[in-house]
């Protein structure tokens, strides 16, 4: 049993009584212990151990760090570089040999439960590469500011996972036609370690979950999956807001209504029905609100990092990568003139569906000086990223404006 916290997750003075049998040994001068301080024994571990050092962190209660964009220049996104977004604290105690999934629900036909072994024997593996973008991503770029973590454009990843389709899972328990969301359920907690309330349970609208890449995952680049980003198992979704690809994944739901799981209410992960002015306040309704699905078109710069030098005559050579939810990109073009002229990049093909693609361009600059050099991706139906901040919204949610960089030749 844990002594009583308070709102902030603060210990309660009262809670010092039950303090000692929770560390599971005395302590010595409880009494003298100040008031919200958290017994270093109960911290979270660690979130930047393995990460590389350019990382930027956005909060440590819960974990939230983003990479600077020119460390996303891998075409796999390593680990180190990889962005963590936590909302509530990591499970305490992994005991993998324990660990089960179950997939239960008002649509599952009955509830199921595997262990870790039985889903890597039962069902055939796969691997693919998938987007991760943070719903929020770039949500800095709002004014007014939008309540949340306030990224730069360095929540978004693209790794390879290991695992077995959600959709063999399904088939094996089977669904009812009543079916039309999953939701997950992971065992992190929440920041108030109140047992009966999750950190975050969202979840997508069945055809979503029984795509060919939708992955329950153990692997990462070919290696477990480290504690930060859901070791033991996840569920991957690519294509959609982060949000919904459930770290320390223990159940699945099969639901026969839009899942109802923390962070689906208000205006969490949803944008306005119809444009509203900055600062409005809507009322946070399904009137007024729609659910993110599918990610807007985006590109990144990873190659140079803005503020590069360039001699006199040299050619700078630049790369980076585009993606566009549930569709592929079409045209990548970079404007070193405010948008007044474009040139088309090369552009290779995805991986896989759901995975970014890689471009890469070499520029002629026409004299020495100052210049601004902005990409610009066009996705598969024709839409491409606007050149100045989208829509604001009140979740600060889909900012997929151009990216610049800044550029000195001479
Ligand atoms: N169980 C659980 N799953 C979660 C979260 C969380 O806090 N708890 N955060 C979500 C959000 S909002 C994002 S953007 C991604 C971040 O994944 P990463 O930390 O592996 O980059 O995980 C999602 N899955
Ligand atoms: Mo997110």
């Amino acid at each position: 049993m844990k002594p009583a916290l308070d709102r902030r997750g603060f210990l309660k003075k009262s809670g010092l009584t039950v303090l000692g049998t929770a560390l599971g040994s005395q302590m010595v001068f409880a009494d003298k212990m100040p008031e919200g301080y958290i017994p270093l024994q109960w911290d979270e571990g660690d979130a930047l151990k393995g990460k590389n050092p350019e990382m930027i962190v956005q909060g440590d209660k819960p974990w939230n760090v983003e990479s600077p964009v020119h460390l996303l220049d891998d075409k796999i996104t390593p680990v180190e570089k990889m962005f963590i977004r936590n909302n509530g604290l990591i499970p305490e105690k992994i005991d993998v040999s324990k660990w089960t999934l179950t997939i239960d629900g008002e649509s599952a036909k009955a509830p199921k439960t595997y262990t870790l072994e039985e889903l890597k024997k039962k069902f055939k593996t796969y691997t693919y590469q998938l987007v991760l973008e943070c719903g929020g991503n770039g949500r800095s770029g709002f004014q007014p500011q939008a309540s949340g973590n306030q990224w730069g454009q360095g929540a978004v990843h693209c790794a390879s996972w290991t695992g077995v389709r959600l959709k063999d899972i399904l088939a094996d328990v089977g669904i009812k036609d009543d079916a039309v969301y999953i939701g997950y359920h992971g065992k992190d907690q929440h920041l108030s370690r109140d047992p009966k309330k999750e950190a975050i349970s969202r979840g997508v609208p069945i055809a979503k979950a029984l795509e060919n890449e939708t992955l329950i995952a153990w692997q990462l680049n070919g290696k477990d999956i480290p504690e930060f980003h859901g070791y033991p198992l996840r569920l991957v979704i690519g294509g959609w807001p982060a949000s919904v690809s459930g770290k320390w994944l223990s159940s699945i739901s099969v639901r026969n209504k839009v899942h109802d799981g923390a962070k689906m209410e208000g205006h969490s992960y949803r944008m306005p029905k119809s444009p509203v002015a900055p600062g409005e306040d809507v009322p946070q309704t399904d009137q007024y609100f729609r659910i993110i699905e599918s990610m807007p078109v985006k590109s990144l710069i990873t190659f140079p990092k803005s503020g590069a030098m360039i001699a006199p005559d040299k050619e700078l050579a630049m790369r980076g990568h585009a993606w566009a939810g549930d569709l592929s990109v079409k045209k990548v073009e970079v404007s070193i003139d405010f948008g007044s002229t474009w040139k088309e990049c090369k552009l290779e093909a995805p991986a896989n569906r759901l995975a970014w693609q890689h471009w890469n361009t070499n520029i002629k600059f026409p004299s020495n000086g100052y210049y601004e050099v902005w990409v610009k991706a066009t996705d598969s139906k024709g839409n491409a990223q606007p050149m100045v901040i989208p829509a604001w919204n009140p979740g600060g949610y889909l900012n997929n404006a151009c990216e610049r960089i800044a550029v000195k030749v001479g």
